[in-house]
């Protein structure tokens, strides 16, 4: 952070960053007189962070007065045409026509939306009531899709209940051995690596399961280069051992769980000999894990979207999951399974009724109570909720099979997101309306017919539930700029437009959180106890809280209790089964993707600060030293990668720290160099997450 002369009338706000999932607690400096916000530093008092933050955190307060802020609404007839600026009245009333002419002439169903995990939770909640009930159709789904949903799954299936961590970060530090789980928490939870490193100097070994030997590798003390995609077959190893040398505990199977016969047989076969062909690990170090895994007193498996972006994500965390279930590592501080979450609202984002399967509190779309539920808090008949609609990526094909027609895009980019992103983008151009809010012009914007500009979060309150299940408020810093509106109140007026107002006139957005707390009531994810007030008071509140009097719940187990009606957790079998893609002799190489420190996601937020984007310019393929000898490849220099959906042109960067099969490539770029062109939609049957972990590609020379 610079130096600066700070002036007299400077005040600072207590808020939250507006980026990942850590929530970081912030202090906002802000000019009060002149509208701007003029820096941050770390706010001490949060408990989740201690005034830690990142190196996009401590930039991020850029965002919010960036020459490049859409600041009024922006219209086109077609997109070939050039956007014109419009007042308000006149974009909600083109915005409405659009949709009423797309849904007469194909059907209802024909119209999307696309939410996002950036979103506040009163923002999720308003755009699921708003999807069923205004324009009646069941097709909405959201980004988070792509990120936490096998997670969530898998939890949901042993636990009964998915909450990213079930327990507080600050527990991270009580563990003994972590194993670590394709999670690069050095690029992408930075001030994790400060509670991992507390861990450490208490003691902790510490083991990071990643194809390349990252940043995180400095609070490690073993780096296990695991193939891509391979992940299940070390799990089902690793329970394999575990189960033949008897270190299971049978009164924890016994007292607390269910199935773990069905599991025990299914890992019968499942050989370190087995496992080591299969993941490129020794059976030494498979043999070391497990007996760390038993035998050490406290232990955790955190694993984060390496073993989870996969065609079988789901099954790979539950193998994760049946680990700390077989040897009773759960339910006390300093044991279990967490998942850690990405997004800022990743957590909240999908509890709240934006999920294609979902209604608030974490309540299921086809599940008659529930929608009765529902339907009384909103005051509809229950026939009038629509039923499940398509996943994220199957939402995306509609929209290529002209089948979807007209999208609303809120909180995200999927055109640099979405995994096959070339067909996507081309039938994006063909749609018969598209509408994108943002603050910044995405690639995904600029192929609409409308954007709604939006403010920014230091710009308007909101709720944010952080990757321990933390719901925290974000406060407002300062007004507005231009003429930009919260997601919440676009969603309201055109909820008006659409000749709907009955449900969507709030008085503020605490008041739209007022409706949250009483639709989640009695759901899993019960937020009925927590009010503004009380967020203010305790610095946040983890759910569920279903009474006012009720402090939150930080640990979800205490006790060995699960959210199986019975209480207890259940074993889940899986089976081995490949990558999708295996490479073979056109395309030889695995291409995996992720993320770097200095950008966001698909960088519509951090490509426009100089600060960041100095640091990292163009996408570069990770490559081993042998497979550049092998190709004759020099540091810097472009070369092609392709495979059957498509080609990009990246820079090479030559590094020991990967495998020698593997290619690396963050997906922060659009245009040729969006890796996204490249994975494979092939979907987890369960969860619908596309395989962004692993393709096949082959390398080739820029012409
Ligand atoms: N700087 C930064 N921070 C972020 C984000 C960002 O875009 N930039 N995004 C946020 C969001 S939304 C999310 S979801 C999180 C994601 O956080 P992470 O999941 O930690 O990030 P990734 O880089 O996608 O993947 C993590 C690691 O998985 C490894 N990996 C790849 N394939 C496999 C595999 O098959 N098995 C295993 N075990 N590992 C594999 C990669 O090499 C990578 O190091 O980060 C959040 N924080
Ligand atoms: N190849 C590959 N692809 C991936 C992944 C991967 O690891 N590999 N990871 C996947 C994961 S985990 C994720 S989370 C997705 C994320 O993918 P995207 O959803 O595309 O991510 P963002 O760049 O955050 O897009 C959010 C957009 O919403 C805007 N925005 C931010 N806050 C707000 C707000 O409050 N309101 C509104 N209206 N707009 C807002 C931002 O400016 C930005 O344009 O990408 C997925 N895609
Ligand atoms: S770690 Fe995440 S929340 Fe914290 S400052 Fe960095 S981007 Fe923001
Ligand atoms: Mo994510």
């Amino acid at each position: 952070m610079p130096l600066r002369v700070l002036p007299g009338s400077l005040e600072k706000v207590k808020t939250h960053c507006n980026l990942c999932a850590m929530q970081c607690g912030f202090k906002l400096w802000v000019e009060p007189q002149n509208n701007l916000v003029i820096g941050l530093e770390g706010d001490e008092a949060f408990p989740t962070t201690h005034g830690l933050m990142c190196i996009k955190g401590s930039h991020s307060y850029k965002q919010v007065h960036h020459k490049d802020r859409i600041l009024k609404p922006l219209v086109r007839e077609k997109i070939s045409d050039n956007f014109r600026e419009a007042s308000w009245e006149e974009a909600l009333h083109f915005c409405a026509e659009r949709i009423k002419t797309v849904q007469a002439m194909y059907g209802i169903p024909s119209m999307g939306v696309y939410g996002g995990g950036a979103l506040t939770n009163e923002t999720v909640y308003l755009l699921g009531k708003w999807t069923r009930l205004v324009l009646k159709t069941p097709n909405i789904d959201y980004n988070g899709r792509f990120c936490m949903s096998s997670a969530a799954a898998a939890q949901n299936k042993a636990f009964g209940v998915d909450r990213g961590l079930p327990f507080p970060v600050s527990d991270i530090q009580e563990a003994q051995f972590i194993l670590l789980i394709g999670s690069n928490i050095a690029e992408c939870l930075p001030p994790l690596m400060d509670i991992f490193s507390e861990a450490k100097a208490k003691g902790a070994i510490i083991f990071l399961v990643d194809p390349r030997k990252t940043e995180s590798f400095r609070v490690a003390d073993r780096h296990l280069a695991i193939r891509p995609g391979s992940d299940i077959a070390f799990a089902m190893s690793l329970l394999h051992v575990i189960v033949k040398k008897n270190w299971v505990d049978q009164e924890f199977i016994r007292n607390h769980t269910k199935n773990f016969d069905a599991v025990k047989e299914a890992v019968k076969d499942c050989t370190p000999d087995w496992a080591a062909k299969l993941t490129g690990l020794t059976t030494d170090d498979i043999e070391r894990t497990a007996r760390l895994l038993a035998k050490v007193g406290r232990t955790m498996v955190l694993s984060s979207r390496g073993p989870e972006q996969q065609s079988r994500g789901v099954d790979t965390v539950l193998s994760f999951i049946n680990l700390v279930l077989a040897t009773g590592k759960i339910g006390r501080p300093g044991c279990g399974f967490g998942t850690l979450t990405g997004q800022g609202n990743g957590q909240g984002g999908r509890e709240h009724g934006q999920k294609a399967d979902q209604l608030p509190g974490y309540r299921k779309i086809d599940n008659p109570v529930h929608r009765k539920e529902i339907a009384n808090v909103w005051g509809v008949d229950e026939k009038e909720i629509p039923g499940p609609g398509l996943s994220a990526y199957e939402l995306l094909c509609a929209v290529v099979k002209k089948e979807i027609r007209g999208l609303f895009v809120m909180g995200s980019n999927p055109v640099v997101s979405a995994p096959n992103a070339h067909p996507i983008t081309e039938a994006f151009k063909e749609l018969d309306f598209l509408a994108v809010a943002d603050f910044f012009p995405s690639e995904t914007a600029q192929l609409a017919h409308i954007i709604f500009p939006v403010t920014v979060w230091a710009e308007e309150l909101g709720t944010m539930t952080n990757l321990e299940g933390r719901v925290l408020l974000r406060e407002k810093a300062v007004e507005p700029s231009g003429d930009v509106k919260p997601d919440w109140e676009i969603l309201c007026s055109l909820a008006n437009e659409l000749g709907h107002p009955q449900g969507f006139q709030f008085k503020g957005i605490e008041d739209v959180f007022e409706e949250l707390r009483r639709a989640t009531k009695g759901g899993v994810a019960d937020y009925f106890g927590i009010t503004y007030e009380k967020l203010r008071r305790e610095k946040g509140v983890a759910w569920p809280c279903p009474s006012e009097e009720h402090p939150g719940t930080p640990r979800l187990f205490e006790n060995k209790k699960f959210w199986h009606a019975d209480g207890k957790a259940v074993f889940h079998p899986v089976h081995y089964r490949p990558i999708t893609e295996e490479p073979d002799a056109a395309f030889p190489y695995l291409l995996t993707t992720g993320r770097l420190l200095h950008h966001y996601l698909s960088g519509n937020q951090t490509h426009r600060i100089p600060d960041l984007e100095a640091h990292a310019r163009e996408p570069k393929a990770e490559i081993h030293p042998s497979l550049a000898n092998t190709m004759a490849l020099k540091n810097n220099e472009k070369i092609c990668l392709s495979n059957r959906r498509g080609r990009i042109i990246v820079s090479v960067e030559i590094s020991e720290n990967i495998r020698p099969d593997t290619i690396f490539v963050p997906f922060h770029w659009g245009g040729d160099q969006c890796v996204n062109i490249l994975t494979n939609p092939a979907l987890d049957p369960v969860s619908r997450m596309p395989e962004f972990k692993a393709c096949a590609v082959r390398i080739e020379p820029v012409v």
